[in-house]
């Protein structure tokens, strides 16, 4: 409708002004077709009184005369009629003959022209025409016809070519229109569907999309060529931004518009505890917290996220908010309140009894419990509820974070249809013959499909996803583009590896590396040039912690002498308390330990020093900033950023990384030592080579590492996934749909 408003409007206003210039052409046409048909008529009249008169002038009958003019003027259109006998004589004429109209001024009437005189009636026609007869009396006659017919006629002339042209205008538009609206919509359904990926190129009666033969040859080209652009683009900016918070901040106010941001994580980023009637502000020890914080400074926007300190409620306003960091608040976490019987089945059970070991392969069975499934539902629904009264308008971008929340995806699609909402799954995938022990598989499945985006941090877990859903969903998978679609949404199953904030805030590496290794040995009743290794984890059985003290047994075993010259320090952050597993985990822990540190300890320093206490990140970075190497031996792990601050922390390049290979970190670091953590022989040499490497090769290595973790921090991390969000909803906008097109 608009279209036909849009073109019909113009059409008719330029056919109007054609009118409108052509009138006064008709109008002139029309006349001097009237004034050429009244001299003619005039001539006849001429002929066929001419011998009466002529009787009658030769009688001398003057009055006779008058009166049988007066009896021809009865003629509607002859409105006068007059003889001049000679320029000086009067005319003899009917009465209606103008006063203008005089016989010494016959000539001016017989030179060309329109011979129009203007009189009260309205316009008049005079023709003067001489007597033929040679024989009678001569003179001439003047003919006055009344032209108010003609004027009316070229007024009606004027009004039939107005209504011709609108007529016309209407007809040629309406034409148009319908022509155009046919094509139109053809063209359009070709092009959304085509921009959605789907239907052009599939066969008639494979689906319900339409199948347009006429765009069957050039829809893959076009598909691929849009999926291309699309890549080059990305990847073109991508390597040529330098990626600063300020970057991530023109990407939210150039690319999306200035959209707030909302983020939802079970674990909040600033966490309020009341220790001896003080309340104390902790940083949780969390990779999914370290990478975000950053990001949230950097945009503002609100965090939601679970209130578990034990003085997060006196802190909050009316509405559970409260600006972060303390120090400089730069945006704001909207706590959500869990019964103590919510963080059981939602946290405790189903999501860490039985989500995370599903999908780390760490050899640790999960359990599933109804009851867990249950809190897991209703508090993910709590969530979404946060969500929607935190949304500022109908389409924000929301930022899922994690398996605590794969339901949420579908739930907050469901309040907000138009949301872009970006998944991102900070853990392994597994393959679809795990994944099927869930036995709500297909809802947890289902949920996560809600998302327009569904990160992971290495393609392979992208792939284990986009597999199980072909196993067991009624889903097209289109391995192409990598998207699923489902229900009638599409989702796009993206890999973003996850990095660290760089360069890395100056508190953290403000104090000297000399002085970080001085600090610390003494800390630790170490001597000053003591080696000392260092892994920074929570207590957790998939960080392979175990391994890792296998390890140094084994180097003790097979290079004896590091007994009493190289010390590990663990730190290990407790987490989970509430499960048993990790109860009887920490406890392995310790025992291994001491049964180390009795075996290789009597000379000297022990070769371990276990400290399952939290610890602050500055903390965390001085113990980087001491050691001679940090040692990752997760069993599996989605990314580890651990990794990666010991590469950030080590601006004096020197350090030797030993990471295994089943973390994400591994495929971006090679140039760390990796090692696979069930091969505590391969671990051990691993340690022995780290602390016998050369200098320069310990800087070599390092000197790349950081160049990598440098280029790819988690701006870019946060920015790639901004900068798909704001293509998809331009793409949507195109296709007539935000947030995730339809399928
Ligand atoms: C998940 C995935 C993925 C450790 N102890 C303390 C402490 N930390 C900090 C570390 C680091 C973070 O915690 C741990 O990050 P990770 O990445 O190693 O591991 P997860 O917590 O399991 O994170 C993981 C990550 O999500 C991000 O996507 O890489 O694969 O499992 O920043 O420094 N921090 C403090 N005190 C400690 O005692 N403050």
């Amino acid at each position: 409708m608009r279209l036909s408003l849009r073109f019909v409007l113009p059409l008719i206003l330029v056919l109007a002004g054609i009118a409108y210039a052509i009138a006064p052409l008709v109008d002139r046409l029309t006349v001097g077709w009237f004034v050429r048909d009244l001299d003619i008529r005039a001539s006849l009249i001429v002929n066929a009184i001419q011998e009466p008169l002529q009787e009658q002038l030769a009688a001398g009958r003057k009055a006779k005369i008058n009166e049988f003019f007066n009896r021809i003027t009865l003629d509607e259109r002859l409105y006068a009629i007059g003889y001049c006998a000679s320029p000086a004589d009067k005319a003899l004429a009917s009465r209606s003959l103008p006063a203008d109209i005089r016989c010494a001024g016959l000539d001016r009437w017989e030179e060309p022209g329109d011979h129009l005189l203007a009189s009260a009636r309205g316009p008049l026609h005079v023709a003067v025409k001489p007597m033929a007869s040679e024989a009678a009396p001569s003179g001439r006659l003047v003919l006055v016809h009344d032209m108010s017919f003609v004027t009316r006629r070229s007024e009606e002339t004027k009004l039939y070519v107005f209504y011709f042209f609108m007529g016309l205008a209407i007809v040629v538009s309406m034409i148009t229109v319908i022509i155009a609206q046919l094509s139109w919509r053809g063209w359009m359904t070709g092009m959304r569907a085509l921009l959605r990926g789907e239907g052009l190129l599939r066969q008639p009666g494979s689906g319900a999309q339409p199948n347009l033969p006429g765009f069957k040859p050039i829809a893959r080209d076009l598909q691929r060529l849009i999926h291309e652009l699309e890549v080059e683009t990305r990847t073109r900016d991508e390597a040529q931004i330098t990626w600063t918070p300020e970057s991530l901040r023109a990407i939210l106010h150039g690319e999306l518009r200035g959209e707030d941001i909302i983020v939802v994580s079970n674990r909040e980023p600033y966490i309020h505890q009341r220790r001896n009637n003080r309340i104390e502000v902790q940083r949780p020890a969390s990779g999914l917290v370290t990478a975000l914080e950053p990001i949230m400074r950097a945009c503002s926007g609100t965090w939601i996220a679970h209130g578990s300190g034990s003085a997060d409620r006196e802190v909050v306003d009316k509405h559970d908010h409260i600006a972060v960091p303390p120090e400089n608040p730069a945006y704001q976490i909207r706590r959500v309140w869990l019964t103590a019987e919510e963080e059981a089945g939602y946290y405790y059970g189903f999501s860490n009894e039985g989500m995370w070991p599903l999908c780390h392969i760490a050899h640790v069975r999960p359990t599933f419990r109804s009851a867990d499934w249950a809190q897991y539902v209703a508090v993910n629904r709590k969530f979404a509820k946060a969500v929607v009264s935190e949304a500022r308008t109908e389409n924000p971008i929301v930022l899922v974070q994690d398996y605590h929340f794969a339901l949420l995806p579908k739930m907050i699609r469901e309040e907000l249809p138009d949301a872009t909402i970006i998944t991102f799954w900070h853990i392994p995938w597994p393959n679809p013959e795990s994944f099927a022990i869930c036995p709500w598989r297909d809802e947890v499945l289902a949920g996560m499909l809600g998302s327009s985006i569904l990160g992971f941090h290495t393609q392979f877990h992208c792939n284990n996803f986009v597999d199980t859903v072909d196993r067991f969903l009624e889903a097209r998978v289109d391995r192409e583009s990598f998207t699923v679609s489902f229900g009638g949404k599409s989702t796009a199953v993206r890999r973003y590896p996850i990095s660290i904030a760089w360069p890395p805030e100056e508190e953290m590496v403000h104090k000297p590396v000399p002085d970080c290794r001085n600090d610390i040995r003494k800390m630790n009743g170490l001597p000053p040039e003591h080696n000392l290794g260092i892994g920074v984890d929570r207590l957790d059985y998939t960080k392979g912690i175990m391994e890792r003290f296998r390890a140094i047994e084994r180097l003790m075993e097979l290079n004896p002498e590091w007994i009493g010259r190289f010390t590990f320090v663990q730190v290990a952050a407790p987490t989970r308390l509430g499960i048993e597993e990790y109860q009887h985990h920490e406890a392995q822990v310790r025992a291994m330990a001491t049964r180390i540190n009795s075996r290789f300890g009597g000379q000297g320093p022990p070769p371990i020093v276990l400290k399952v206490e939290h610890h602050e990140p500055r903390e965390v970075y001085e113990y980087f900033r001491a050691a001679d190497l940090c040692f990752v031996s997760s069993l599996h792990d989605g990314m580890n950023l651990v990794a990666k601050e010991f590469v950030a922390a080590r601006d004096d390049n020197r350090g030797v990384l030993i990471l295994s290979q089943f973390t994400g970190a591994a495929r971006e670091l090679p140039e760390a030592l990796i090692v696979n953590p069930y091969d505590a022989d391969q671990c051990a040499a691993a340690l022995h080579l780290a602390l016998i490497m050369p200098a320069t090769e310990q800087r070599d290595r390092m000197r790349l590492m950081r160049g990598i973790v440098a280029e790819f921090n988690v701006f870019r991390w946060a920015g790639r996934m901004l900068l798909d969000a704001a293509a998809m909803r331009r793409r949507s906008r195109l296709t007539g749909k935000a947030g995730s097109s339809k399928a």
